[in-house]
This record gives structure tokens, C-alpha cells and sequence, in this order.
């Protein structure tokens, strides 16, 4: 009988023990539990660790696009430590913008260390929203593309975009062709980075306001709506020159910049029609965010009026399927990385 009782009581002994060491498994699984959670939304390095397997969900507008791929879905509160704010922190609003004092290119490069070689730039302590290429058809600007340099690289810094910078150089003499250096552009800064966002902006023109944001929207974007030389105006509804902003879908869609055109005027045009036709509208910042200032220049040689812009603009229905960006042909003639830009000089032939 007494054998009988000891072991009644030892297994009642027993029983409490094995649940007592249950509990205290379960409590540390919750300790261990909510402390991983805290350091990963606190370990800035684990967050860099995770860049490559976080993604945003596919419908998200151009406003709010992804930087990267792929394969993993974060939760809402990991999302917002990773990818940079809606809002740029460091904006400043309305600039100071002159071009009364020359700068010189090492100055420059002195302001801006953050920038990669080949003009290449993103922020530190979280994930762009948007990679895009600024494309920048040239030749023989370099005073303005200082200024340009200037001005940018510090604005395009504070709205937290990936960026990169792309001077298509027209090689020789020939009449300029400023469509088919934006198609060269657009074309050559893909084989670079997986941009999704392409800015076209003239050399000349430097916005005075950095909430003009140099992305992409769910239309495609004019941006410098309220220009000095036009008093500040729009000159008429339908323009679309000077800068401007496409997707990588946007722009595809209308097979790019008319090749077409050589000389001055016309192209931007065509690329409004491109885009009426493909069921797009244009999106503008207000006139007051959409200030800028062009630097005062006389036309270039070998850039005159082309005689010919009216007549191809009767066209644009046929020339939207033939010629763009499936007739590109050209012949690059050298790239370079420097420091604050890549400089893609390229032989587009002649009209
Ligand atoms: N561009 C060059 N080199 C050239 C021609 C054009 O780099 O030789 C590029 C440059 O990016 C420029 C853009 O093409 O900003 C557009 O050309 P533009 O600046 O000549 O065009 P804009 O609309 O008008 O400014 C030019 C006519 C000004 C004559 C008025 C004189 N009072
Ligand atoms: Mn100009």
C-alpha cells in the first residue's frame, strides 16, 4: 500500500514539473519571439540585408513604385522602414537658381562625393521608390551642363531618388537631332541599371523649386511648366518640351522619340500626339512649384528651325508605328563614366 502511495505523489510531483518547464519554454519562445521582431525593424543592417528580397505588391501606381525585386511580400510596418518616405525629409522648397558665377567641374565634384562614378546616385538609409535616368541630349554646352551639374545633383539628393545622369554627346557636325539622342539615351542608360523611370531634360533648364520631382506618375510628367523666358507661363496647352518625365512603360508604349526630326522644334510635339493617340495625359506639378530657369543662349549652329516639323507632325499616326524606337540605328562612338555624369558620345548619322 505504501509503495502505492509514493508513487501517486511522485507522479503528482512529476506532473506539476513537466508543466511548470512548459510554461517556461512558452515564455521564452514569446521573449525570443518579440525580440527578433524588435531587432529587425532596428537593425538598419539587417534591413540592408533584406533589400533583395523585398517587393511591393504589383498594383502600386508609378507614384509609389518599388526600387527592387522580388520574391517576398514584407508587412506593412516593414515596408515603411525600408523604402523612403512619401514625403522627402530634407526638402527646401523655393531655390535661389543664377548663373552669374562659372563653376567649375572639380568644384562641383567637391560638393557631391556621395555620387558614384558615371553620375550614379541613392540614398543611404533607405530604398528609392523609383530608379530613373535623367538623359540629357548634347553638344558642346559644357558652361551649362556645369550649371546643370550644379544645381542638380543636390536636388535630385534630397528627393531620395536612385538616379543616374546621361549625357548623349551628338557626335560631329551634323544637324542636331535631340529625339534621337533621347531614344540613344533611353536605350543605353537600360544596358546600365534596371531604370523604370526616364527624365529628358534640355541642359539649359534647372528647376527653382525641389518639390518638382524628377519621377515618374501614373501619366506622363511636364515639368518645367513655368519657365522664365515664357514669363513664367505655360506658352500654349499641348507643350511638352524642355523636362520631362516617362515610364519605362509610358515610353514604350509610344516607341519613343520620332528619329525624324533634325534641327530645332517639332520632336516634343510629336511626342505629345505619341501620347494623346496611346490614350495618355499629361501630368504637370502647379505653376508655382513648376518655376524654372532657363540659362539665356542664342541658337546653335548646325540646330536651325527645321523647315520640315510641320509637315512630319501631319503624320504622327503612320510614324508612331515606324519610326521610333524599333528603327534606332546608331553607332556609339565611346562611353565614359566620369564622376558626376556618364558621357555617351554617339555618330546618329545625318537627316
Ligand atoms: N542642344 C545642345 N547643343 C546644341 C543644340 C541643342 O546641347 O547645339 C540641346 C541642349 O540640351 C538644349 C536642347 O538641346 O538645351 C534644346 O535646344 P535649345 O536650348 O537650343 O532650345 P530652346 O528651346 O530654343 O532653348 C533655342 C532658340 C533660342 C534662340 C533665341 C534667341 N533669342
Ligand atoms: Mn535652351
Amino acid at each position: 500500500m505504501a509503495g502505492v502511495t509514493f508513487s501517486a505523489g511522485c507522479f503528482r510531483r512529476l506532473c506539476a514539473l513537466v508543466t511548470v518547464l512548459g510554461a517556461v519554454q512558452l515564455l521564452l519562445a514569446l521573449v525570443y519571439i518579440l525580440y527578433t521582431k524588435e531587432t529587425l525593424s532596428f537593425m538598419p543592417f539587417i534591413n540592408m540585408a533584406l533589400l533583395n528580397i523585398t517587393r511591393l505588391p504589383e498594383n502600386r501606381s508609378m507614384d509609389n513604385m518599388p526600387s527592387e525585386t522580388v520574391t517576398y511580400t514584407p508587412s506593412a510596418s516593414m515596408e515603411k522602414s525600408l523604402i523612403c518616405p512619401e514625403t522627402p525629409p530634407h526638402l527646401v522648397g523655393p531655390l535661389s537658381i543664377n548663373f552669374t558665377h562659372p563653376i567649375s567641374l572639380e568644384a562641383v565634384q567637391k560638393n557631391n562625393p556621395d555620387v558614384e562614378e558615371g553620375g550614379h546616385w541613392r540614398p543611404r538609409d533607405c530604398i528609392a521608390r523609383q530608379k530613373v535616368a535623367i538623359i540629357i541630349p548634347f553638344r558642346d554646352r559644357e558652361s551649362h551642363l556645369r550649371y546643370w551639374l550644379h544645381y542638380l545633383h543636390p536636388i535630385l539628393q534630397r528627393q531620395q531618388q536612385e538616379y543616374g545622369v546621361y549625357v548623349i554627346n551628338q557626335y560631329g557636325e551634323t544637324t542636331f537631332n535631340r529625339g534621337k539622342l533621347s531614344n540613344v539615351g533611353f536605350v543605353e542608360a537600360k544596358k546600365q541599371f534596371d531604370y523604370e523611370c526616364f527624365v529628358f531634360s534640355d541642359v539649359d533648364i534647372v528647376p527653382m523649386d525641389d518639390r518638382n520631382f524628377y519621377k515618374c506618375y501614373s501619366q506622363p510628367r511636364h515639368l518645367s511648366v513655368a519657365l522664365d523666358k515664357f514669363e513664367f507661363q505655360l506658352p500654349y496647352a499641348q507643350i511638352f518640351g524642355g523636362v520631362t518625365a516617362m515610364s519605362l512603360e509610358q515610353f514604350t508604349k509610344i516607341n519613343g522619340y520620332p528619329n525624324n526630326y533634325w534641327g530645332w522644334g517639332g520632336e516634343d510635339d510629336d511626342v505629345y500626339q505619341r501620347l494623346s493617340m496611346r490614350g495618355m495625359s499629361i501630368s504637370r506639378p502647379d505653376s508655382q512649384t513648376g518655376r524654372c530657369r532657363m540659362i539665356k543662349h542664342q541658337r546653335d549652329t548646325h540646330n536651325e528651325l527645321n523647315p520640315k516639323r510641320l509637315d512630319n507632325l501631319r503624320h504622327t499616326r503612320q510614324t508612331i508605328n515606324s519610326d521610333g524606337l524599333n528603327s534606332l540605328q546608331y553607332r556609339i562612338v565611346s562611353v565614359e563614366k566620369n564622376p558626376l555624369y556618364t558621357n555617351v558620345t554617339v555618330d546618329i548619322g545625318r537627316p
